[in-house]
């Protein structure tokens, strides 16, 4: 049997969650997984925002078009902001990326936030309607980024 931590994790609505609507819907799957929000805002994602959360992909070839998605710069101007949330939990952040699912949405588990509703664009990014934290690490740096 694996040992519980309880573990705080960073999830972001990123902003094709936004503009599909599915705010409520991941809202509700995290819920009922009996998660706890203990932060959240609406936000816009400044430029050295999107570049530092994203460090780790800077020599990427497809980071500049990530930087734009996640500053929602191809949905127009009422979806250039996402949802940053904290949620709480026994192993939050393994679970939680369970339920969002694998990061190539054509990959990810269908019943999964992001193979149910991510999809590959014709440039190239995985719009994957969520981020979770990856590890505790990540999650520690991520929080302090973002809040
Ligand atoms: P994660 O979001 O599952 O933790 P990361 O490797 O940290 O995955 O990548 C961050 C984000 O960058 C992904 O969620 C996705 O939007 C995008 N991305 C990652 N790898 C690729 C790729 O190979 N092609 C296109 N986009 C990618
Ligand atoms: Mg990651």
């Amino acid at each position: 049997m694996t040992e519980e931590h309880i573990e705080n994790t960073l999830v972001i609505v990123k902003p094709d969650g936004l503009k599909k609507s599915l705010t409520g819907n991941i809202l509700t799957k995290l819920a009922e997984a009996r998660f706890m929000i203990i932060g959240a805002k609406v936000l816009r994602v400044s430029r050295p925002l999107a570049e530092q959360h994203y460090q780790h992909l800077k020599d990427k070839p497809f980071f500049k078009d990530l930087i734009d998605y996640i500053q929602g710069k191809p949905y127009g101007p009422d979806f250039e902001r996402v949802m940053a949330l904290v949620y709480k939990g026994p192993n939050a952040i393994k679970r939680i990326r369970e339920i969002a699912g694998a990061t190539n949405p054509e990959e990810a588990d269908s019943v999964s936030i992001r193979g149910a509703f991510g999809r590959i664009t014709t440039k190239g990014v995985f719009e994957n309607v969520i981020h979770a934290s990856s590890d505790a690490k990540d999650a520690e740096r991520e929080i302090k980024l973002w809040f």
